[in-house]
């Protein structure tokens, strides 16, 4: 079975063809199937936007694409960065720049328990779709640690490790991610509807 990933980010599909490689499926990325665009996120929810996301690929391709929506919830910030995670701060900061601002947003505050979460959709050529969620809890930490995953993975603590997202190794990451138990759902789903 063929499926295309609706992500441009390249930390997401390195985990997404990680974690789909035991399934036998074969994984195409949007470069690879010449998908140039951007799709532009409109909606205000994780499921919304992956429904936007998976949908405008798969018309784009003519094959089932799977989409992953996914951010960073911060307690003590009344759930921010949230939907807004990728262009929290600023549509251009980096990552170190995104997570030294969130880490100015929280200064002062008391507590800083934190998750990452995940919608993960893969919408077919016929309309239908099936959807899938994740999730990891943790803290933040004040000072960035590891240079492993991406994103806001050097100032989240894992919630049972002593050690923040961007410490472990990508198998220690994919076996405890909020990416990891969305897509293993969503291969579930895929199984009992006689795609694997
Ligand atoms: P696509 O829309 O092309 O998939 P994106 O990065 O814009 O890429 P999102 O809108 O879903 O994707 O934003 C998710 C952001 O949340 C991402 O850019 C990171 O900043 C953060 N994020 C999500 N999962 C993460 C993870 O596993 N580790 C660290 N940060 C993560």
């Amino acid at each position: 079975m063929k499926f295309v990933l609706a992500t441009a980010n390249p930390g997401k599909i390195r985990e997404m063809r990680e974690i789909l490689g035991a399934t036998g499926f074969n994984i195409l990325t949007r470069d690879e199937c010449g998908i140039d665009f951007e799709v532009e996120e409109t909606g205000s929810t994780f499921f919304e936007n992956a429904l936007i996301k998976a949908k405008a690929i798969c018309e784009a391709t003519g094959m089932s694409a799977i989409a992953d929506d996914s951010g960073l919830l911060v307690d003590a910030l009344n759930g921010e960065p949230g939907v807004y995670s990728s262009s929290y701060g600023g549509e251009n900061l980096s990552s170190d720049e995104r997570c030294a601002y969130l880490l100015k947003k929280l200064q002062g505050k008391e507590q800083a328990r934190a998750k990452f979460v995940c919608t993960v959709i893969c919408y077919f050529p016929d309309g239908e779709y099936i959807a899938a969620e994740g999730e990891c809890l943790g803290h933040i930490v004040s000072q960035p640690s590891g240079s492993g995953g991406f994103g806001y993975d050097p100032i989240f603590l894992v919630e049972g490790k002593n050690k923040t997202m961007a410490e472990l190794t990508s198998d220690e990451k994919n076996e405890i991610s909020h990416r990891n138990e969305a897509l293993s759902k969503l291969t579930l789903l895929l199984k009992e509807r006689g795609y694997m």
